[in-house]
C-alpha cells in the first residue's frame, strides 16, 4: 500500500507536538525563592518552636506546611555579619565582614547577583544593615542602618524617601506591590524581604503596643543567673537586664519623669536617652495613640520604682521587654502571613520556597540577659522554617546542625545555578528532599569578633557538636570552656577543668584546629582582625 507523502508529514508534526509537551512538563520550573528574615527574633518566640512566649499562627505555617530545623545556627552571631555570610556563603573571617564595623568588601560574589545573572526577577526590600547597597537586585528599598520603626527612611536605586506608618507593615506593602505589578510570570523571582523588627529598642505599633502592655509572660528558669561556674566573659557582658536596659531608651519611660524623680534620687540617672529618637519621629496622630500607654508605663514607674527590691526591678524591667519585643513580634507574624496568603492568591506557593529566619538568635531574659553576640544556645541558634510544597513534605523536623552559611548554596542548587566552587557551606537540598543520608556534617565553627564594644561581649571562636560545645575566649583572657550540651542544655556549668571530661576537651581542641584549617581561619587572622579593629575604632 502507497502512503500518502502529506500523511507523513502530519504524522512526523503530530509526534514531535507531543514529543515537545511531554518535554515541557518534564522539565520542572525553576523555584520562586521568598526569604523572610527578622533581625533578633529568638525561635523561643516562635511558636512553632515553643509556645511559651507567643502564638505565631502565621510563621509556624511555613513548618506546618514545610520543614522545622530545629539545630539552625550561626557562624558569628551578630547582624552585618551575619548577612555577609549569607550573601557570600563563607565565614567572616573569608568574607571580611567580621563586625558591623568593618566595610564589606563590594568585589566579592553575592549570590543575589548569580540569580540575577541566571534570569531570575530580584527585589530586596526592607533591613539589609550592610553598609552599602545591595548588588544583584533589580529593585531595592532599604533601610538607612538600623532604620526607624516609625514613619521610617528609605534608600532606594531611584533616591531617598520617607514612608508614613510602622516600618513592618511597610516592608510587607513594597514587597507584596512588587510581587503583585512588577512580577513578569515568565520569570522566577528572588525575593529578599527583610523585617527590622524585633530589633531594639522595640517599638511596637500603637495597637500592639496597648495589647501587650496588659499581658503577664512566665520568667525564663535562669533569669536570676549569677555566672557561677561560667568564665569571665559571661561575668563582664553588658547585657543584664537589670544592670544594662535604660529607663528610658528601653522601658520608655518619659524623660521628664525620669528628670522629676532624678531630683529626688539621683541614683535614677540615663546616661544615654535615645527615647527621643523613636518618639520624635512620630505624628501627632501617632503619639496620640502611643501616648496613653506611655503615661501609664512612666506613672507606674515613678510610684513604684524606688521602693522596690533588685528582685522585682529584675522581674519588672523582664516584663517590660516582654513586652515590647513580643508585641513588634506579633506584628512580623501578622505580616508573613499577609504575604502568604498572597503567594495562595496567586496561586505561587506551590513553587516558591518559603524560608522565615533571623539573622541570629536572642536572650529573652534567659541567664538575665539580652542581645546575643555568644556561643551560648540562645543566641548561636536561630530560627529556621522552610517551606516548599512541590519538595518538602509537610510537617517535617531537621535536627542536623545547618548554619546561616549553607543558604546561598541551597538557594543556587534548587535553581539549578552552578555554586562557586570557594563558598564554603553546604547544600541543605539533601536534608529538605529527606535523604539526611547524604549529610555527614557533625561539627560547625563559630567566630565573634566585634570587642570592645556595646555590650562587652569577649572575642572567641569555637567548635559545636550535638553533645558538645567547646569555646577560646581570647584577646584581654585566655579561658577556655565546655559545655555538656546533653546534660546540662542551659549551659550553667563549664566543665574545661572537670577531670571527667579530659578527653573530650582533647578530642575537641583537635577536631577545632582541624575546623580551623579546613574554614582556613588562623592565629594570624584573629591577630590581623585585631590590628584592623583597634586602627578603625
Ligand atoms: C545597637 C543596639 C545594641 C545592639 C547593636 C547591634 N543598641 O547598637 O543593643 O547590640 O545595635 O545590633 S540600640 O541603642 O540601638 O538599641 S545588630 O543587630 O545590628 O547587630
Ligand atoms: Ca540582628
Amino acid at each position: 500500500m502507497k502512503i500518502k507523502w502529506y500523511l507523513v508529514i502530519v504524522m512526523a508534526l503530530i509526534l514531535t507536538f507531543y514529543a515537545c509537551t511531554d518535554e515541557k512538563n518534564k522539565t520542572p520550573q525553576r523555584p520562586n525563592i521568598l526569604f523572610i528574615m527578622s533581625d533578633d527574633h529568638a525561635y523561643q518566640a516562635i511558636s512553632a518552636y515553643s509556645n511559651r512566649l507567643i502564638e505565631t499562627p502565621n510563621i509556624d505555617r511555613i513548618a506546618n506546611e514545610g520543614m522545622l530545623f530545629t539545630n539552625a545556627c550561626v557562624t558569628n552571631s551578630i547582624c552585618a555579619p551575619s548577612r555577609a555570610t549569607i550573601l557570600t556563603g563563607k565565614h567572616t573571617h573569608i568574607n571580611g565582614k567580621i563586625d558591623n564595623r568593618m566595610p564589606f568588601d563590594t568585589t566579592q560574589v553575592t549570590f543575589p547577583q548569580l540569580f540575577q545573572k541566571a534570569g531570575y526577577q530580584t527585589a530586596m526590600f526592607g533591613k539589609l544593615h550592610f553598609g552599602n547597597n545591595p548588588k544583584g537586585v533589580d529593585e531595592f528599598m532599604i533601610l538607612p542602618g538600623q532604620g526607624h520603626y516609625i514613619n521610617p527612611d528609605f534608600i532606594t536605586n531611584k533616591g531617598d524617601t520617607t514612608i508614613t506608618g510602622y516600618v513592618t507593615d511597610i516592608i510587607t506593602d513594597l514587597t507584596i506591590a512588587w510581587l503583585d505589578k512588577k512580577r513578569d510570570p515568565e520569570k522566577p523571582f528572588l525575593m529578599m524581604y527583610l523585617h527590622k523588627a524585633p530589633h531594639r529598642p522595640w517599638w511596637p505599633n500603637p495597637k500592639k503596643f496597648k495589647e501587650f502592655t496588659q499581658k503577664q509572660f512566665p520568667e525564663p528558669e535562669t533569669l536570676f543567673d549569677d555566672y557561677k561556674n561560667r568564665g569571665t566573659a559571661a561575668k563582664t557582658a553588658e547585657m543584664n537586664l537589670l544592670h544594662h536596659m535604660y529607663y528610658s531608651h528601653d522601658m520608655k519611660i518619659r524623660p521628664e519623669t525620669i528628670a522629676a524623680m532624678r531630683k529626688v534620687k539621683p541614683e535614677i540617672k540615663e546616661s544615654k536617652s535615645r527615647f527621643i529618637k523613636p518618639y520624635g519621629r512620630a505624628n501627632d496622630l501617632q503619639r496620640s495613640l502611643y501616648d496613653p500607654v506611655l503615661d501609664s508605663i512612666s506613672y507606674f514607674f515613678k510610684n513604684n520604682w524606688p521602693s522596690m527590691s533588685d528582685k522585682e526591678k529584675m522581674r519588672w524591667k523582664y516584663q517590660r521587654y516582654m513586652q515590647d519585643y513580643l508585641a513588634c513580634i506579633s506584628s512580623v507574624d501578622d505580616n508573613v502571613g499577609r504575604v502568604l496568603d498572597f503567594l495562595d492568591e496567586k496561586g505561587l506557593a506551590e513553587n516558591t520556597i518559603v524560608v522565615y529566619t533571623s539573622d541570629q538568635g536572642f536572650y529573652l531574659g534567659e541567664h538575665g540577659w539580652f542581645d546575643k553576640r555568644f556561643i551560648y544556645d540562645e543566641s548561636f541558634k536561630t530560627p529556621l522554617l522552610i517551606r516548599w510544597p512541590n519538595e518538602v513534605k509537610a510537617g517535617t523536623t531537621n535536627d542536623e546542625m545547618v548554619q546561616n552559611l549553607d543558604f546561598a548554596q541551597t538557594f543556587l542548587e534548587a535553581a539549578g545555578i552552578p555554586a562557586p566552587g570557594d563558598m564554603q557551606g553546604e547544600s541543605l537540598i539533601p536534608l529538605l528532599k529527606g535523604n539526611d543520608e547524604q549529610w555527614n556534617r557533625d561539627a560547625v565553627y563559630y567566630h565573634y569578633y566585634e570587642y570592645p564594644a556595646v555590650h562587652m561581649v569577649k572575642r572567641h571562636y569555637g567548635i559545636i557538636t550535638k553533645e558538645y560545645k567547646l569555646a577560646h575566649f581570647y584577646y584581654d583572657v585566655d579561658e577556655w570552656e565546655l559545655y555538656d550540651r546533653k546534660k546540662d542544655p542551659q549551659e550553667m556549668r563549664n566543665v574545661y577543668n572537670d577531670p571527667a571530661y579530659a578527653d573530650i576537651v582533647d578530642e575537641l581542641k583537635i577536631k577545632l584546629a582541624e575546623l580551623r584549617v579546613k574554614y582556613k581561619d588562623s592565629k594570624e587572622l584573629d591577630e590581623k582582625f585585631i590590628k584592623m579593629y583597634n586602627v578603625n575604632k
